[in-house]
């Protein structure tokens, strides 16, 4: 039985190089306030002791608003700042030894790109399948191209996992996702380049109700 996880609509994501200016700190921050309930620290360009510094402070942030928080790829990481669970891609350690790094109680998410890596995802026993990337992004380097509608509604009708639809999302085509039947999508730059972090992410909800 896998653990109760993305039981939300909006999975956020840090990306401090499009945040305009402002910190991770002050990003999650006003994420938050607008009541947003996973937030993944993801962050390629530090090197670890920025990363731990700052994770140190997120988790804390995190704990105090009862907010779910997620590494990404960094199992070390995850576990001395006591994140609720890593993320993982493709090509990170096997899911079975990440596993046995941070316990059975921790969350771990698997990105996934095709039906094969879905099903695959739901032997090796990960708690969540990230889907995507949905639409074209500049965000993620190295990613494939886009899956499209498609693996969504692969993932939909055929894997008995939670799932976050991720990669392109935007306020402008979030209900597409919806009506192909995410209930739960991930955004970077959608939301961290927002002028008003609150204002859209309030928009988002309201195209998803
Ligand atoms: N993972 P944006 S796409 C981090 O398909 C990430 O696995 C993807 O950023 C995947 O919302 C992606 O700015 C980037 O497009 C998402």
């Amino acid at each position: 039985m896998s653990k109760k996880v993305l039981d939300t609509d909006i999975y956020c994501l840090t990306g401090e190089k499009f945040s305009k200016g402002r910190s991770n700190i002050e990003v999650v921050k006003e994420m938050i306030a607008a009541g947003v309930e996973v937030i993944q620290y993801r962050e390629k360009e530090k090197d670890m002791l920025d990363k731990y510094q700052e994770a140190k402070k997120l988790r804390q942030l995190t704990k105090e608003a009862g907010v779910t928080f997620i590494i990404n790829d960094d199992i070390d990481l995850a576990l001395v700042v006591n994140a609720d669970g890593v993320h993982i891609g493709q090509d990170d350690l096997p899911v079975d030894v990440v596993r046995d790094l941070i316990g059975e109680d921790k969350i771990i998410g698997l990105s996934t790109h095709s039906p094969q890596q879905a099903r695959e995802a739901v032997v090796e026993g990960v708690d969540y399948i990230g889907v995507g990337p949905i639409f074209a992004t500049d965000t993620k380097e190295d990613v494939c191209a886009p899956v499209g509608l498609e693996y969504l509604e692969y993932v939909v009708d055929n894997i008995d996992l939670p799932f976050v639809a991720i990669g392109g999302i935007k306020e402008d085509n979030v209900e597409l996702v919806v009506e192909k039947g995410a209930s739960c999508v991930a955004m970077i730059t959608e939301i961290v380049e927002a002028e008003d972090i609150h204002k859209k992410i309030k928009k988002i909800r309201q195209k998803m109700k």
